[in-house]
């Protein structure tokens, strides 16, 4: 089984940084890929991404040995285990707002005894390699998305779920689920002290943590808060930012 780099990154106590697609496209996966990150997302909850362009973006991210990692859609057993076939290393599901959900996700990315995972790695096994089924528990990583009050109040729970690796905060629920629009970091302060609880939460109980990020001056901020793993925002986003950036070169007005 190829190197996991999200667990190589803290096991040398550092931060893993990885990009984020929501394009639904293999050159742009390929491009994410060879960027300076230790992973990129295929986003197929809000991105363009679906069952059908997965594999060939999966391909495009094992030109490199960047470790692919795969935003399911929703909690489906389906779902993660179709992602992990494919050659998903790692899954991040949302919206994980129970101890029992969290058990539901980690049963469908582990094969027994730990899990309940259909055996059948068509894609995982050319990029895993003959031991992927040997290796795939240790290897693969499930992190449940908390991003709603619910989720919160049920955070020490779920951290306690055997299995489960980590949390990624997705801090846009977040804010929503709490009265607020979708914000920057430090926009509000409940939202603060929510992901500051689950952070050091997490920490506690020994698991990993991720979060998404406005760019790369939010990410810095969340690794030097403790996070281990963190996203400057998506393609579609940081796309439109650089062409209004250089539109207004062009205009004089930066
Ligand atoms: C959120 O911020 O809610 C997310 O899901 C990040 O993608
Ligand atoms: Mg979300």
């Amino acid at each position: 089984m190829r190197e996991n780099r999200l667990r190589k990154r803290k096991s040398e106590n550092k931060p893993a940084i990885c990009s984020w697609v929501s394009c639904d496209n293999s050159f742009i996966t390929e491009l994410a890929a060879h960027g300076p990150v230790d992973g990129v997302v295929i986003d197929t909850q809000h991105g363009m991404a679906d069952a059908h362009s997965m594999p060939a973006q999966l391909q495009a991210i094992s030109t490199t040995d960047k470790t692919p990692i795969v935003r399911v859609r929703s909690l489906d057993s389906g779902l993660v285990m179709k992602a992990l076939d494919a050659g998903a290393q790692a899954i991040i599901c949302p919206l994980i707002n129970t101890a029992d959900e969290a058990r539901e996700l980690v049963f469908a990315g582990r094969y027994p005894p730990q899990g309940g995972r259909s055996f059948g790695p068509a894609r995982g096994v050319l990029y895993g390699g003959p031991d992927y089924f040997k290796t795939a528990n240790d290897t693969i990583m499930i992190l449940a998305m908390i991003e709603t009050q619910e989720g919160l109040a049920n955070l020490d729970e779920i951290l306690a779920v055997d299995g489960l690796d980590g949390i990624f905060i997705g801090p846009s629920d977040m804010a929503v689920t709490m009265g607020h629009a979708p914000g920057p970091e430090g926009a509000y302060d409940d939202v603060e002290a929510a992901i500051e609880r689950c952070v050091t939460a997490a920490k506690a109980a020994g698991k990993y943590t991720g979060i998404f990020c406005s760019g790369g001056k939010g990410a810095r901020q969340r690794a030097d808060q403790g996070f281990d793993m963190v996203v400057p925002n998506h393609d579609g986003n940081l796309y439109s930012m650089m062409l209004k950036q250089q539109v207004e070169i062009f205009n004089g007005k930066a």
